[in-house]
């Protein structure tokens, strides 16, 4: 290497030297070896701004040096071989050009000024109130002003992320993107931003961004909403109605709409996921005949409907009447079920009528009747439908006052001072009061409750049943056992009864040691000792009975 070091010290001095000579030729281009220089060349300016040219002659005593421009221009100085001239109000591209006479010819040189300018307007095109998911989506972004053109790039963006970039062409100069809508854009904030790019000038990068436009999305199913209803409405009944739609997105924005004819109904909505359910509750009215019930959900200014056919009826209960609600016993009741023309009604199971006529039931009321019900069915056919409704009444006999043998026996024997329970009943309605009186002392004897016996209680006595419908008496007889006599007797009884078997229990011991020992009289004495001491024994035993 160092034997070839002179080498490339040649070389540069070479290379400087071809610069000096392209340095010096190169600004008279126009006039080929023109020695005339307008420095700067080709310059960026900011609109309106100003700017300062130089022309410079490289030949000895150039002359008349001028500067050809359309543009405001002050000669600000100038020396033997140059002339200094401020350019103002620069608004627009202009050519310059420096004219100037060496050696009694003219020659010339020129730059040609470019402005820059900010764009006035940047704007995204509005976005379409609700975007279709699925859908294309055109997105467009005008720029009025800005140059220099060239250097000019639009950009569109969602979010912060870059679309597309493309120049701007045109004015205003319009760009569009075409995209892909999708759930996840809803609420995405779309703009458009202007570069305009004089970094290679010196001047940096220069950008505008438009407001933002927030998109909005949807997605509506194109099925029908499903409408969960009955066919059949009585009028003045509450009925449910619901409507759902899956598939809805986002769904807190879609709004239903629900009515019954005219009658607008105020659905509650819930949502569940994407899906969406309306329920509303409805009393239908007899004008509503024929009205259809309809549910349609909106959304993004699309929206689905289901319309469907109700039936209205009205089917008002069967009236169910006794030609007297409360009637005596032995007279005659009439039970009538009467509906409107069209319900068949039944009474009791009794065979069903013909529609619209009544059904009726006579009987003599007796006392088993009493609180008996009549019942009454109606049938409607509807809409290919039987309906049925129920009614019944009770019916009120008055009969009485009676008072069965069986439950009020005649005869009762009781001892005296024993708990007892007089049991006597009386039937009747209204209910009867039973009273039952000892004969000429007319004391009464308690019924149903244990009461003590006494001697008194013995005697006959009238149980007397009264209630408005009359009376009626039984007569019972209640005999008393004297407790105190009863008891003597069994003890003396008992007494007499020991007494002889005590005796003959003697006697056969006597007669036996006779036989044993032949005569031992002594004994005699001694057996009959012990004999008399266990009587008093005997009878203490039996005395409690
Ligand atoms: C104009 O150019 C000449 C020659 O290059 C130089 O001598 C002179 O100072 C310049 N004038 C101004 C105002 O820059
Ligand atoms: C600049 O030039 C424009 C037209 O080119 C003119 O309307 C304006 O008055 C000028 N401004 C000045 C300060 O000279
Ligand atoms: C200036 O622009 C014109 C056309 O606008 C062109 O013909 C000319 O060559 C340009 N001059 C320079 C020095 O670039
Ligand atoms: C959306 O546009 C692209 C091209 O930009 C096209 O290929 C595509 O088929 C379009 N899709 C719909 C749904 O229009
Ligand atoms: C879009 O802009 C609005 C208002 O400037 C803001 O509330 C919202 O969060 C932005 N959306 C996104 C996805 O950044
Ligand atoms: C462009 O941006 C500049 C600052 O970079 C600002 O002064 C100018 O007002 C903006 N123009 C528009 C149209 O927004
Ligand atoms: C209607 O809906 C309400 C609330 O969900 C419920 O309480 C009511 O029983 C329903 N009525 C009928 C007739 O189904
Ligand atoms: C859905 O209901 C709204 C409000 O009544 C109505 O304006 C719209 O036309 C209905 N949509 C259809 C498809 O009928
Ligand atoms: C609903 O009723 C209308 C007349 O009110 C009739 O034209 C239509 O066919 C009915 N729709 C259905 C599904 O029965
Ligand atoms: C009802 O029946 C009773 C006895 O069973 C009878 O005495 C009475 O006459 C009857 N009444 C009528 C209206 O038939
Ligand atoms: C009880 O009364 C009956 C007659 O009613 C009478 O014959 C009987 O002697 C009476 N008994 C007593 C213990 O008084
Ligand atoms: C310096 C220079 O170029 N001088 C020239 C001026 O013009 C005459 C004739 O026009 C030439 O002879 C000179 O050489």
């Amino acid at each position: 290497m160092m034997p070839q070091g002179p080498v490339p010290w040649a070389y540069c001095s070479l290379f400087s030297l071809l610069l000096l000579v392209c340095c010096l030729l190169f600004p008279g281009t126009q006039g080929q070896a023109s020695p005339l220089r307008l420095e700067p060349q080709d310059p960026v300016v900011p609109t309106g701004g100003s700017l300062l040219v130089n022309c410079s002659a490289d030949c000895p005593n150039p002359k008349g040096i001028f500067l050809e421009t359309d543009l405001f221009k002050k000669l600000v100085d100038n020396g033997p071989s140059w002339s200094a001239f401020l350019l103002s109000n620069v608004t627009s591209d202009s050519d310059v050009i420096c004219v100037g006479l060496c050696n009694n010819s003219q020659i010339t040189s020129s730059t040609n000024i470019t402005v820059y300018r900010l764009p006035k307007r940047v704007e995204l095109v509005p976005l379409p109130p609700w975007q279709p998911v699925g859908k294309n989506l055109t997105l467009r972004c005008q720029v009025v002003g800005g140059a220099p053109r060239d250097h000019l790039t639009l950009v569109l963006l969602r979010g912060e992320e870059e679309l597309s970039r493309q120049p701007a062409l045109g004015e205003p100069a319009e760009v569009t993107v075409t995209v892909l809508a999708r759930r996840e854009d809803h609420g995405a904030n779309f703009s458009c931003r202007t570069e305009l790019d004089l970094q290679r000038q010196g001047l940096g990068l220069f950008e505008n961004s438009s407001t933002s436009r927030q998109l909005r999305t949807f997605a509506l199913p194109m099925t029908h909403p499903l409408l969960d209803a009955s066919r059949i409405w009585e009028v003045g009944k509450e009925s449910n109605v619901s409507c759902s739609l899956q598939g809805v997105f986002p769904v807190s924005e879609a709004q239903v709409h629900m009515a019954l004819g005219d009658q607008a109904l105020n659905p509650a909505v819930v949502n569940h996921g994407d899906m969406l359910k309306a329920t509303a509750t409805v009393v239908v009215r007899a004008d509503q005949e024929g009205a259809q019930i309809v549910c349609n959900v909106t959304l993004g200014g699309e929206s689905r409907e289901t319309r469907e056919n109700v039936t209205v009826h009205s089917f008002p209960e069967p009236i169910l009447y006794l030609s007297k609600a409360t009637a005596p016993e032995g007279t005659m009741v009439t039970v009538t079920c009467m509906a409107e023309t069209r319900v068949k009604v039944s009474l009791d199971g009794a065979p069903i009528t013909a529609p619209g006529q009544p059904a009726q039931l006579q009987l003599n009321a007796t006392e088993s009747d009493d609180g008996r019900n009549f019942s009454c069915k109606a049938w409607l056919e509807v809409g290919g439908k039987i309906l049925h409704k129920n009614i019944s009444v009770q019916l009120r006999v008055l009969y009485g006052p009676k008072i069965d043998q069986a439950q009020c026996p005649q005869r009762l024997t009781w001892k005296d001072k024993s708990y007892q329970v007089l049991r006597c009943q009386a039937r009747g309605n209204p209910v009867p009061k039973l009273q039952c009186l000892k004969e000429v002392s007319r004391v009464e004897v308690p019924i149903g409750i244990p009461f003590l016996v006494k001697l008194k209680h013995n005697g006959t006595y009238h149980c007397q049943a009264v209630s408005p419908r009359g009376k009626t008496t039984m007569v019972v007889v209640i005999g008393v056992q004297d407790r105190n006599a009863s008891s003597v007797t069994i003890c003396i009884a008992v007494l007499v009864v020991l007494g002889l078997v005590t005796v003959a229990v003697a006697l056969l011991y006597v007669f036996r040691m006779q036989k044993r020992s032949g005569t031992y009289p002594l004994k005699h004495g001694s057996t009959s000792l012990p004999l008399t001491s266990r009587q008093p024994d005997g009878l203490a035993g039996e005395e409690p009975s």
